[in-house]
């Protein structure tokens, strides 16, 4: 078969790129894909045939990069992440092939406007916040820098929930985002795993020897669907493979027999579930038994796939760790180490010493949390129901991890409980960071602050105990998304006051920026820029809302998860002093406020009580404030339902100022400020996270900090607790007229209470009066055009660091030790099959 296959040429499946060509190809599929009229085809269908027609030109260049791979025999990386916030696909795609004129051209000859056919795509909030989008980027930076890599996953069904907002109060509703269809994803059922639940295991005797055999009671297929990332301005387009729950065959054959046919379809919907939706596990952890059979079943749908693909190079298994590395995006995947170590002893028959030192060969780890009880941990009973063998092995693994710490420190019961990957009181429970570290060759933070953190008061004794495993790899975001597609405007500007465009592949030459941001005219074009993408943000907002802003006003902005952590209580708060003061002025005190368009925009996890309360209130406010005719344009406040991706890239671009104002020490890092810097928005933050790195590289005096360091937590927190901290007495003012029921009749007592009597643990009311000064100096830089266009330039000229290309390059170096594999370009069919 396969020998006659090859002599069949295809009439022109190399799609040709320019513009009658793209015609053609977009017409056939809405001929023949859609199966519809060409006189008849509406804005969906478009962006539909307009998706497959840039499909086919991926899916070749996909398979070449495959094959590519192989034939070379290079080492690769897999990323295992439980989250891909991928967002939207086609102009992604149309920008990396460097195809977006000819697309533009070809659409415009057939009616359409392309940027309006880019609004019909869903996006695919496959992830909840930070992690998965590092994930997207991650997958970007690694295609565009060449990098043979493989993403793996879940293709939930439903994604991150939709937001509405009604009376001022969050409603979640299921986000199908595969309604339309998926034109980016490939169905491969020709790849499919078995995947095992529950059962018992038995010692037995393998030819004289114990053997442990496992007996599983259910089965569960794991299909894989292929989506391809392409890299910019490469030839090389990369694999992220995302796995789907389907009920096996043999699933119910049991109940077939017995002639229960309904019940027995009901366990096939029961199968499907595994993959049905996205579990909400921001920051926090919940321990429920779905998400464990999501984890396990994608970390073992993984490693045989890697196994698999493995076996192809005819070596020996303990070969694997030459060919294969394995990163585990937080601790979610860390069962994948458990597994391949179960497949090379169960199945393999490889010792157990040989086995484990193959995973630890291949695996590592990034950790994303700050406080140890945020940190994952699994209840026993639960792994010894869902996965027998798997924690047995994770005992043996304590055993001889203990015997070490034992060794490093004798008779030191505090280390041997405090290390130990089982914790015992007062429940049992598997401690999975731990269990990463023991099993891991290096774990990494995602700031240098950070990194420290872990090492210092997360991890202390793994840190003494194994230096040289802890390195620090600053998180980075993709420019391509964030500010080649997201801001048109202002990426032509910088190709043209750099003179060149290959910034976009090379972040750092941003900095030549600095040299300029006192030029006149740079400054002029840098802020018509800002201003027409505010304009457009302005749109949106009328759109959404119906509520009228200035985009001369001042845009503050602040969008991310609603998290107490995140303080966007704190913002809000200082939003109503500012509008009580405005309030007190007199007409001629008026003409000096600036004026201000404060934006939020963000989700809160649907069972997090005082974190939909912080959105009720910032609604409320809103509705008080921009009713408020006396105010006009000086103060609105606006609250954008839906946060998401693709509304992300409409707020960014049009910010004057983003707020990143956690308490010093909670935020792990905070990938958006990269984003804002990036888009020549200036920082208002604290010293957390990404912003300490940020300020460095802006320099201090061109971003706004402020509050409680890090290192004064601690004691600050004791002084509230203990009622020792004197509140401010306009701070106290606020939480009296939201108390009094000017901002609606909701019960705000449970908020204002996690604000008093010493339970501020976030020091909201501690960083109050530093918050009013910084917002102050704030006002008056805005009033000075100069200084405020060039710390907005500076702040762009400062963000090259934070370029994803940076921090995949740090990995492949550091960690992975692979090197780019670069496939030329096509190559003819007879030369290559
Ligand atoms: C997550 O998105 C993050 C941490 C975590 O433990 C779990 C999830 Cl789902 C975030 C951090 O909160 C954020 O600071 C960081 O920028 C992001 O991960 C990427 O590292």
């Amino acid at each position: 078969m396969h020998h006659w296959l090859r002599h069949i040429s295809l009439p022109s499946y190399s799609p040709d790129t320019d513009v009658k060509s793209i015609e053609k190809f977009f017409v056939h599929h809405v001929e023949y894909t859609l199966a519809r009229y060409r006189g008849n085809i509406n804005q969906m269908g478009a962006y539909r045939a307009l998706a497959m027609s840039v499909r086919d030109r991926l899916i070749e260049r996909w398979k070449d990069t495959q094959l590519y791979f192989k034939k070379n025999g290079v080492k690769r990386v897999a990323y295992l992440s439980m989250e891909y916030l991928i967002g939207r696909s086609l102009q992604n795609a149309i920008v990396n092939l460097g195809l977006e004129e000819n697309f533009s051209a070809a659409m415009k000859n057939l009616g359409y406007v392309l940027e309006d056919l880019y609004e019909q795509e869903a996006d695919a909030g496959l992830g909840y916040s930070g992690l998965g989008r590092l994930a997207a980027c991650f997958m970007d930076s690694m295609a565009t820098m060449d990098y043979p890599a493989w993403g793996y996953g879940l293709r939930y069904k439903y994604g991150m929930f939709y937001q509405k907002i009604k009376n001022g109060c969050q409603f979640e509703y299921p986000d199908y985002w595969l309604e339309n269809g998926n034109p980016w994803e490939v169905e491969r059922l020709d790849i499919m795993y078995p995947i095992h639940f529950y059962g018992t295991c038995k010692m037995e005797m393998v030819d004289g020897k114990p053997h442990m055999a496992w007996y599983p009671q259910q089965k569960i297929l794991a299909v894989a669907y292929d989506t391809p990332i392409p890299g910019y301005l490469t030839y090389n387009t990369l694999n992220l493979r995302l796995w789907s729950a389907q009920p096996s065959k043999e699933f119910d054959l049991d109940q077939f027999n017995s002639g229960d046919l309904y019940s027995s379809l009901g366990d096939r919907s029961h199968a499907e579930r595994i993959t049905a939706v996205l579990y909400p596990n921001d920051s926090s952890f919940e321990g429920k038994e779905l998400r464990l059979k999501q984890q396990y079943f994608m970390v073992s749908a993984t490693v045989q796939d890697l196994l698999r693909r493995f076996r192809e190079s005819k070596r020996q298994l303990t070969d694997f760790p030459e060919l294969v590395c394995v990163q585990m995006n937080d601790s979610h995947p860390t069962l994948a180490a458990i597994e391949l170590l179960r497949i090379l002893i169960d199945v393999e028959g490889m010792s157990y010493d040989e086995s484990y030192k193959v995973i630890c060969k291949s695996f590592s780890f990034t950790n994303h949390v700050v406080a140890r009880s945020n940190l994952e941990k699994w209840s026993i009973e639960l792994m010894e129901k869902v996965l027998p063998r798997h924690m047995h092995l994770i005992y043996e693994i304590n055993h001889h991890f203990l015997q070490q710490v034992e060794k490093k420190w004798p008779n030191d019961q505090g280390k041997l409980t405090h290390m130990s990957i089982i914790e015992e009181s007062p429940e049992r429970y598997v401690r999975m960071a731990n269990l990463a570290i023991v099993i891991c060759h290096s774990v990494n933070g995602v700031t240098e602050i950070h990194s420290e953190m872990m090492r210092t008061e997360v991890f202390p004794d793994f840190f003494k105990l194994w230096p040289e495993r802890f390195l620090s790899i600053t998180n980075g975001v993709t420019p391509r998304r964030w500010m080649l597609e997201a801001n048109r405007e202002m990426s032509d500007l910088i190709t043209k006051w750099l003179r060149t465009p290959s910034w976009t592949l090379n972040l750092d030459l941003l900095s030549d920026l600095a040299r300029q941001s006192d030029v006149g005219s740079l400054q002029k074009q840098w802020s018509l820029a800002k201003h027409i993408n505010k304009e457009r943000l302005a749109g949106y907002i009328e759109k959404t809302l119906g509520l009228k802003v200035s985009p001369e006003s001042l845009f503050d902005v602040q969008i991310k998860r609603v998290h107490q952590y995140k303080r966007q209580l704190l913002n809000i708060i200082y939003v109503i002093h500012r509008y009580t003061t405005i309030k007190s002025m007199t007409i001629e005190e008026r003409r000096k406020v600036t004026p201000r368009v404060v934006i939020f925009a963000g989700k809160a996890a649907a069972n997090y009580a005082i974190a939909k309360s912080i959105i009720q209130l910032i609604n409320n406010v809103s509705v008080v404030i921009n009713n408020d005719k006396n105010i006009g344009d000086l103060l609105k406040v606006v609250f954008l339902p839906n946060y998401c991706v693709s509304l992300a890239e409409i707020i960014i671009p049009a910010a004057d100022l983003s707020q990143h104002i956690s308490t010093a020490g909670t935020e792990a890092c905070g990938t958006s400020a990269m984003k804002f810097a990036m888009n020549g928005s200036i920082i208002l933050g604290t010293m957390d996270g990404s912003i300490v790195e940020l300020s460095k590289e802006i320099g201090e005096t061109n971003v706004f900090t402020f509050g409680t360091r890090a290192y004064d937590v601690p004691s600050r927190r004791s002084a509230v607790r203990n009622g020792e901290w004197g509140v401010d007495s306009r701070f106290e003012a606020v939480l009296s007229v939201i108390e009094r029921g000017d901002f609606g009749s909701h019960d705000f007592a449970p908020l204002l209470n996690s604000l008093r009597y010493g339970n501020d643990y976030y020091l909201l009311s501690v960083d109050f009066p530093a918050y009013v000064e910084v917002q102050d100096n704030i006002d008056a830089a805005y009033k000075i055009p100069n200084l405020w266009n060039k710390k907005s330039i500076l702040s762009t000229a400062g963000s090259g660091k934070f370029s994803s290309d940076r921090s995949i390059k740090q990995y492949a170096n550091q960690i992975w030790k692979i090197k780019p594999a670069r496939r030329s370009g096509p190559i003819s069919v007879s030369a290559e099959r």
